[in-house]
Parts: C-alpha cells; sequence; structure tokens
C-alpha cells in the first residue's frame, strides 16, 4: 500500500500498518531494556494496578528513546496529527503468557470526543510478531468516528485483530475502541506504545523537568526527539526566563 492509501484507511477504520518501521537489530536491543525494566519495575512496586506496565520508556533505556527520533513515525505524526505534536504518554504493553494486561479491557486513549478534530495520536510499536494467538490488538473499525464506546457485545460482535511483524509501526486514532488481546502462548508478547497530543495540552508526567536529571542520552536527543519531550514549549517560571534571547526561550514560537 501507498502512504496515500495508507492515510486513507487510516481515517476510515481508525488503525493503520506501517510495514518496517523498525530495525531488526533496533528490536532486540528494545526489548532487552524493555524486560529489564519490566523486571526493576515489579521488584520496586510489585502491588500496582497495571503492574508490568512500564511507564516514560524514553527514561528507561537509550533504544527506547531513540525510537522518538524515528523519521517514519515522526512523518506520520505531522500528517495525521500535528508537526508540532507531543508525547503524552510512553509505555509499553505486554501481554504475558496466559493472559492480556492492563490494555486487555474496552477502552480509547483519550476521553475527548470532537467531532472531525484529533487530539490524541497512538502508536504501537510490537517487539514481537503480533499474531492471533498472542494477542494482537483487538479493535472495532470505525469506532473513532463515534461519540459513545461500543459496548462489550457490540465490540466482540465486530472485532478485527491487527496482526502484524515486529519492527511494524502500529497507527491509531486515540479515540478508536480497542483492547490488547489474550496471550494463549507460553511466551511474552511485547510492544512499546506511545500516545501522542497536541503540543498545547499536558502531558502525563512533566517530562522537561524528568529530563533535567536523566542520562545523556536524553540531552542529545535529535530536534524531534526534544520537541516530542516538550522541550519547545516549556514555562517560564520568571520573568527572567521570559525575557530570554529568542535562541533560548522556552515555549518556541510557532508551535501550533
Ligand atoms: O498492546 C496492545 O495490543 C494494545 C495497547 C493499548 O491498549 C494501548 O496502547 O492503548
Amino acid at each position: 500500500m501507498t502512504s496515500e492509501e495508507l492515510v486513507a484507511q487510516f481515517e476510515s477504520e481508525g488503525a493503520i500498518v506501517v510495514p518496517n518501521v523498525l530495525a531488526r537489530s533496533q528490536i532486540d536491543v528494545l526489548k532487552s531494556e524493555l524486560e529489564l525494566a519490566i523486571a526493576e519495575d515489579i521488584d520496586a512496586r510489585p502491588d500496582v494496578f497495571d503492574k508490568g506496565m512500564v511507564h516514560n520508556c524514553m527514561f528507561r533505556g537509550k533504544a527506547m528513546a531513540s525510537v522518538l527520533e524515528n523519521q517514519i513515525m515522526n512523518e506520520y505524526l505531522a500528517r495525521l496529527l500535528s508537526p508540532t505534536s507531543i508525547i503524552y504518554a510512553y509505555q509499553s504493553s505486554s501481554a504475558p503468557p496466559g493472559a492480556s494486561n492492563y490494555g486487555g479491557r474496552i477502552h480509547v486513549d483519550s476521553p475527548r470526543f470532537i467531532r472531525g478534530y484529533r487530539t490524541n495520536l497512538g502508536v504501537i510499536f510490537p517487539l514481537d510478531d503480533f499474531t492471533e494467538e498472542n494477542g494482537g490488538t483487538l479493535y472495532c473499525k470505525g469506532s473513532h468516528k463515534r461519540e459513545e464506546l461500543p459496548q462489550e457485545e457490540e465490540f466482540y460482535e465486530r472485532v478485527s485483530v491487527i496482526t502484524c511483524s515486529a519492527g511494524d509501526m502500529i497507527v491509531f486514532d486515540a479515540r478508536l475502541a480497542h483492547a490488547t488481546g489474550v496471550n494463549r502462548t507460553s511466551e511474552a508478547r511485547h510492544a512499546l506504545t506511545i500516545n501522542f497530543c497536541r503540543s498545547y495540552m499536558r502531558q502525563r508526567f512533566d517530562f522537561c523537568r524528568m529530563a533535567e536529571a536523566q542520562q545523556e542520552h536524553i540531552k542529545a536527543l535529535n530536534l524531534d526527539g526534544k520537541r516530542l519531550l516538550g522541550m519547545n514549549v516549556r514555562m517560564p517560571v520568571s520573568l527572567s526566563e521570559f525575557y530570554l534571547p529568542e535562541s533560548e526561550r522556552l515555549y518556541k514560537p510557532g508551535q501550533g
């Protein structure tokens, strides 16, 4: 499919798979960073409601941060949301053997419905092939155009399953009703999932403040990576910061 056809499919169905966005060598590193982060989090907070989900993945590994620089992803973001988009949340979605996960309930990733206007866009990077057996993403085609969520009966009657390869990129409208499928295999099914929003919206965490205490790889992110963290729309905390010269301004002009 051409990118024009993919965009048309996205608008009508609410989700598309863009093939071969991550390299095989990248996937292996991403998976080991993610598995380490999952183990650390389960050790530190064994009883949380979303156990197994890693939050703020860009701060948990260099490869997971470098995903933000991906050119194909940034092109789709510019086209389907905005060239000044920022991250709302960057987390993982792993379906352990024999189960689903916190994303297994039917849900949307944005509580706002504004007809004809998108506030959030979702991207999933499967780190394992998504199959019907290991829990591909379930969704209800076209549901992003509706204000009310389909009830369970309708959802499962009309359900489609996204199956694709590790390294592909799933892009979906954050108003699409979807759910993580059940993993009926004996191996974990890993994925990274990023929710992007418009530049004037608030992020789930204060990523820019968090980034101050971060490793060199965060400081070394390219312009796309820094923008996605929210570095172009920071608020001054004093008049001295407000009157900084243009090149050092915290809230950059032209951010939409
Ligand atoms: O892992 C999946 O299949 C779905 C992830 C999900 O529900 C989400 O990103 O909101």
